[in-house]
């Protein structure tokens, strides 16, 4: 017997759905069961009916309840005592910190405006109430700066919306369908778990399935083939597989007449981009890449999953965009099961006016800064703070120091972990160690960023609070109902905020409404016709609600895209305008900028990714001990072959360093990862780690080529054996520069 039949038998247990808030594109439909005697929530699994969760969660939220009765869960708000950063507090009670808080924030805002207040958020819940629901109403009427919230995905998001004019995807459930499957720059087992039951039903009907990824991961294991490719250089594999696909007249001439501009100059552009010079480019042999856009080009339907992985890089967006033109060029976007998927979150046509009230801001328009440059934002030198500034456009302008606005003075932190997370991280840590910064942190767990916290204030978990969750891996609509009372004293975020802005002497009636009256007004808002039959009701009975579109949903069969042109955009003129090249091409990475890779390898320096270890979500659940230790420790993947030249041997402990930072990693030597780059599965806490850092240490923060995005995977490191003493790290003046 399944869970919920077991249970639905205890007449002492109450089942409740709701909705997994993790950053994950699979958003899972949960079932909570909670013992009504105690009010404990005693067991949680995925829902049988969810058509995308199917029964499963992944085994990090498996044990969410580990996370939501850990013992070191924050139950009271907490007031720092000691210096910043060393992690010393004492309980307070709300009224205290709210009180405190608001007076802190009202002398800020009277001597150095309301800028000089910095919200700083993520995604640590995907909810749109927990997430920026109530805090960008509070944040809108202050009139904060305002924050780009670039971390993860906007380079490849902009470069997908330029191809295709929105982030209109395959639909999950039609991967069954598909005879090829490319899986580009995606750890599908470990990122997006729930998609893979979709692909093995289409390997039993006969589909390929290959991996493009430079390392051979547990995804690249279970498919029937890994093609090794070096970071940072799939649009060059993209540029040659149009190549072959135009040389060879593989194209789908028709869908290319009616539903594409510009393939004359694509054809123009992709001539140079012979196999041979994509091989000594991406490392994939030029007969490989010929066979790979034959057989991408001549079965169908053909389906390629792509991820925020492989735009970690200067020229992210670019890549995306490049491959985006891919099923365009063959026509894949007829078949059901053909086409790609990015993401589906353009779907979604919310009207967020409601729920966000942009209109509070009055006019107003505070600087944007960029979420990447925390360490430039918390700068007190106004270059750097000038730096920070939110330019997602080559065409946008500079900002010069005497425009960078107040420095800032508060930081306020929710649903994000910045001094493990973000890029740069001795410039991050530097900031929040400021005596003169006032930082709040809203949080779970005491991480790495709230021990900088002046104030701690312990907010509710999925478990614990109402939310409606937008996914970016189908096309379901879910709610969240609260399962349990909040824990101790938690509170959710859109309560701290409530609180805190009558504390502010803020009377609009926004913030007086319940959590459930938002949703429920949010919900009744929608206009679009996606949204049509979608009531609250029906998501309170449900628990989800497929968006109202044809099943399947087969986005542009009809070759209409929802770009400028009404076409799939090969040559872009909103590209050109916004200061790119209007054709796919090849931005390479910053560390290949100014030498070619060989030139790199032969100076000692090795290319480094951290994409996410399978046990951990972000820095979320690293410190449930059971999934730590699943994850072992901090390591990195390194070819045996650099290992063998670095004198580096199985299990040394090696340090990783560039100019920015260092980390100490446990070295693994293996094959499954390309030559030349190495890997670090991530995101460790700091303090969790054995030497009290991340691989955040040597990471960038400068901008990729699209939409302010971040850089993680592009960056060169020095790897040698801890013991070995060396000489102190170069400097960027040297042939390499370190991007
Ligand atoms: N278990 C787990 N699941 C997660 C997360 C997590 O931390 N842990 N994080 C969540 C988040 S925030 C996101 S954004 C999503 C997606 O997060 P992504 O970062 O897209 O994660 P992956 O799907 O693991 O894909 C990354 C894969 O891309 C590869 N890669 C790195 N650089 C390149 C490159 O230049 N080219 C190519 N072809 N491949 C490259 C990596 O080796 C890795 O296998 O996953 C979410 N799901
Ligand atoms: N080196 C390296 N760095 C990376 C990446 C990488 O691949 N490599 N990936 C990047 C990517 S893709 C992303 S998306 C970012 C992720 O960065 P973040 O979004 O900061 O992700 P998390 O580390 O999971 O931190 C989320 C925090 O929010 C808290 N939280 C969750 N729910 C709530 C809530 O309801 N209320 C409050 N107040 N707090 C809550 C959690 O306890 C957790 O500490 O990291 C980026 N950093
Ligand atoms: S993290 Fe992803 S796979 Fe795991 S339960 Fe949540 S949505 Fe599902
Ligand atoms: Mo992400």
């Amino acid at each position: 017997m399944r869970k919920h039949e077991t249970y639905a038998q205890q007449p002492h247990i109450r089942i409740i759905t709701g909705a997994c808030p993790h950053d994950c594109p699979d958003t899972c439909a949960w079932q909570i069961a909670v013992d009504e005697r105690t009010g404990r929530a005693v067991d949680i699994w995925g829902h049988p009916d969810h058509p995308i969760t199917r029964g499963r969660l992944c085994g990090k939220v498996e044990r969410y309840l580990d996370r939501v009765y850990h013992p070191e869960r924050l139950t009271r708000p907490l007031k720092r005592v000691g210096p910043k950063g060393s992690g010393q507090f004492v309980p307070v009670s709300w009224d205290e910190a709210i009180a405190d808080i608001a007076a802190r924030l009202q002398q800020i805002i009277a001597e150095y405006g309301a800028e000089a207040v910095l919200p700083y958020s993520y995604a640590g819940t995907m909810g749109l109430l927990q997430g920026e629901g109530m805090a960008s109403r509070f944040f809108n009427r202050m009139g904060a700066s305002r924050l780009a919230r670039t971390i993860c995905a906007t380079a490849g998001f902009e470069g997908l919306t330029y191809t295709l004019g929105a982030a209109l995807a395959t639909d999950t459930e039609a991967f069954a369908k598909a005879r090829f499957i490319l899986i580009w720059g995606s750890n599908t087992l470990t990122s997006n778990m729930h998609l893979w039951p979709f692909v093995q039903e289409a390997r039993a009907n006969g589909a390929r399935v290959i991996v493009i990824d430079p390392a051979r991961t547990r995804t690249a294991r279970a498919a029937d083939e890994w093609i090794a490719i070096n970071p940072g250089t799939d649009g060059v594999l993209a540029l040659a597989m149009m190549h072959v696909i135009i040389r060879d007249a593989l194209y789908d001439a028709d869908y290319v007449a009616r539903a594409t501009v510009g393939f004359d100059r694509l054809v123009a552009r992709v001539r140079d981009w012979t196999p041979e010079r994509a091989e000594t480019i991406t490392g994939v042999p030029a007969a490989r890449i010929e066979r790979l856009a034959h057989e991408y080009a001549t079965t169908r339907p053909a389906a390629i999953r792509i991820n925020y992985g492989l735009q970690r890089h200067a020229g992210g967006g670019m890549t995306v965009r490049t491959i985006a033109c891919l099923p365009a060029l063959v026509g894949a976007w007829r078949d059901e099961g053909g086409g790609l998927q990015l993401s589906t979150s353009g779907a979604f046509r919310f009207n967020r006016n409601v729920l966000e009230r942009p209109d509070l801001l009055q006019g107003r328009e505070p600087r944007t800064i960029n979420m990447i440059r925390l360490g430039d934002a918390l700068s007190l030198d106004p270059a750097r703070l000038a730096q920070a500034h939110y330019r997602p456009r080559p065409v946008d302008p500079p900002v010069r120091p005497e425009e960078a606005g107040p420095p800032v003075k508060a930081l306020i932190v929710y649903n994000s972990n910045p001094a493990a997370v973000a890029p740069h991280q001795q410039a991050v840590l530097e900031g929040l160690r400021r005596e003169d910064l006032f930082t709040v942190v809203l949080e779970h767990f005491q991480t790495d960023t709230a021990d900088y916290a002046d104030y701690i204030l312990p907010a509710t978990t999925q478990a614990e609070h109402w939310d409606i969750v937008k996914p970016y891996g189908h096309y379901y609509l879910m709610l969240n109902r609260p399962a349990i009372a909040p824990l101790g004293e938690s509170l959710p975020n859109s309560e701290i905020f409530r609180r805190l802005a009558q504390a502010m002497g803020y009377t609009e009636a926004c913030f007086t409404q319940s959590d459930e009256e938002i949703l429920r007004e949010f919900v009744e808002a929608q206009t679009d016709p996606v949204f049509e039959g979608i009531t609250w009701e029906r998501l309170v009975r449900d628990g989800w609600a497929r968006l109202n579109l044809p099943q399947p949903f087969v986005p542009f069969a009809d070759g209409r895209f929802p770009t400028p042109s009404g076409k799939c955009e090969l040559y872009s003129e909103r590209m050109a305008e916004d200061g790119y090249d209007p054709l796919p091409t090849w931005t390479p990475p910053a560390t290949r900028r100014n030498a070619d890779a060989a030139t790199v390898w032969q100076q000692g320096w090795l290319f480094c990714i951290s994409p996410p270890a399978h046990s951990f979500l972000n820095t979320t659940f690293v410190n449930v001990e059971r999934l730590r230790r699943r994850e072992g420790e901090p390591s990195l993947w390194i070819h045996p072959d650099d290992a063998a030249a670095r004198g580096i041997r199985e299990g040394a402990l090696v340090r990783v360093w560039n100019e920015r930072g260092e980390v100490h990693l446990r070295a693994h030597l293996t094959e499954d990862i390309v030559h030349g780059t190495v890997l670090a599965p991530s995101i460790w806490w700091n303090k969790l780690s054995p030497d009290g850092r991340n691989i955040n240490q040597v990471t960038p923060a400068e901008e990729s080529d699209m939409g302010g995005g971040a850089r993680f995977y592009d960056v060169l490191v020095r790897v040698e054996p801890l013991a070995v003493a060396s000489e102190e790290p170069e400097s960027t003046q040297q042939a390499v520069s370190l991007a």
